[in-house]
């Protein structure tokens, strides 16, 4: 039975991947962090009891304390190991960027060396979960393996030591070692603060009563949204060649944010217009034109511009071209970003009328906002 540990495996891609080798038959080892309150939300499903004979099993680790992730290594032992841990918000990198460098730089390093230092190199095999917020200004378009790089955050930056490290560890020590340069990938198990499921569970609760105005950013930033699910099946590909390669991961297809919060508010029973354009513009809105959802009237102004969620630099445009990935493995995506879109509405329009009826019947609900 092949062994595969995964750092981050808490997380929206952790998740997926977990479950994705668990059915391809692997032991999957997780790696998880301490926290005032349970944080494994997104795996209890796949939970398996510890006196058991578990073939999931959870570690306390930090990417942060290099003593544990070489404990945990030298006890697991893996095939392969997933890294995706990280403080992966664009916008909290600028808040705590020597946190970010920490985790998502240097505890990349921490795990390359512990493999090194246990004398795996030779047979444990290492994803490191790359970002396209390494192209950040973009130098061409659409972005390639060989497009330059040009970070514009402190995640960015952090993720650029991560990706050259795990390329100099492949060099220097023939290690099978491979980055993942993924574009945006989102699912109904996206962190609430990341855009799209800021809209959609925005939109929901609004459709339902429960909120009355999303507030947001950069309504003109253009993405590559794939989905989750399609994207890890894709890191587990790249570790089954014969030689260790880089690959970019991306739908090859873009669209604005404005774009996705028009979609989302569809699927959630809201007709939008739009009023003024252009990305500093504060005073941009969208008011309901019809009355299709029991929250909403014509007329209500349900999305407003905020400066607060601007960045001090931001990534305008990423565009990915796949075309390595699809030739050398066979991958293309299945999922489009208008059925992502309907099925993280589904989610989060399902939780809100479960809330909107416990509130009718005098119960308190509690919306938490960024
Ligand atoms: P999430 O933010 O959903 O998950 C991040 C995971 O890392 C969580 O399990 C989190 O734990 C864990 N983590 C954070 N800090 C530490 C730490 N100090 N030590 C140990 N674990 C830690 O991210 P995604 O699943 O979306 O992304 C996975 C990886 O892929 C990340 O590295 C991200 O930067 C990268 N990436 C993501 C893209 C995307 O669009 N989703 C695109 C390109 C790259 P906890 O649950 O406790 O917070
Ligand atoms: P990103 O994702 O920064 O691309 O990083 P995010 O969803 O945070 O932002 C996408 C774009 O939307 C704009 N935006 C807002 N963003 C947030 N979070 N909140 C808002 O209110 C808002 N309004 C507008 C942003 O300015 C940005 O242009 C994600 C993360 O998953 C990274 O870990 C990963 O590496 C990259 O994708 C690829």
């Amino acid at each position: 039975m092949k062994k595969a540990l995964i750092s981050g495996v808490t997380g929206q891609d952790g998740s997926y991947l977990a479950e994705f080798l668990l059915e391809k038959g692997y032991e999957v080892h997780g790696i998880k962090r301490r926290a005032s309150s349970f944080n494994t939300q997104r795996i209890d499903h796949i939970y398996e009891d510890p006196h058991d004979n578990p073939r999931f099993i959870l570690h306390y680790g930090d990417l942060t304390d290099t003593s544990n992730l070489t404990r945990i290594i030298a006890q697991v032992k893996p095939d392969e190991i997933y890294n995706l841990a990280a403080q992966s918000h664009v916008a909290v990198s600028f808040e705590a960027p020597e946190y970010t460098a920490d985790v998502d730089a240097l505890g990349t390093l921490r795990m390359l060396e512990a493999i090194r230092f246990l004398g795996l190199e030779k047979t444990t095999r290492f994803y490191q979960a790359s970002s396209s917020e390494l192209y950040g200004k973009v130098q061409e378009t659409p972005q390639t393996e060989t497009t330059p790089f040009h970070p514009r955050s402190p995640y960015g930056v952090a993720k650029l030591y991560a990706y050259w490290i795990t390329v100099n560890y492949r060099e220097s020590y023939g290690m099978y070692a491979c980055n993942g340069i993924l574009f945006n990938h989102e699912s109904p198990r996206r962190g609430e603060t990341f855009v799209t499921r800021k809209i959609t569970r925005g939109m929901s609760n609004i459709a339902q009563g429960l909120e009355q105005c999303l507030y947001l950013g950069n309504l003109d930033a253009l993405r590559d949204w794939g989905h989750a699910k399609d994207y890890v099946r894709m890191q587990w590909m790249m570790l089954q060649q014969d030689q260790p390669d880089d690959f970019v991961i991306a739908t090859g297809k873009q669209i604005s944010v404005r774009d996705f919060v028009r979609m989302a508010a569809a699927h959630a029973g809201i007709t939008l217009t739009f009023s003024g354009s252009g990305a500093d513009e504060i005073g941009t809105v969208a008011k309901v034109c019809a009355k299709d959802a029991p929250g909403v009237q014509p007329g209500d102004v349900v999305v407003k511009v905020d400066a607060r969620y601007f960045r001090p630099a931001e990534v305008d445009t990423l565009l990915g071209d796949a075309s390595k990935a699809r030739d050398k493995l066979g991958w293309e995506p299945e999922i489009s970003v208008e059925q992502m879109c309907a099925e993280m509405v589904a989610e989060d329009l399902d939780k809100a009328k479960r809330h909107a009826l416990l509130k009718q019947h005098g119960y308190t609900v509690s919306v938490t906002r960024e």
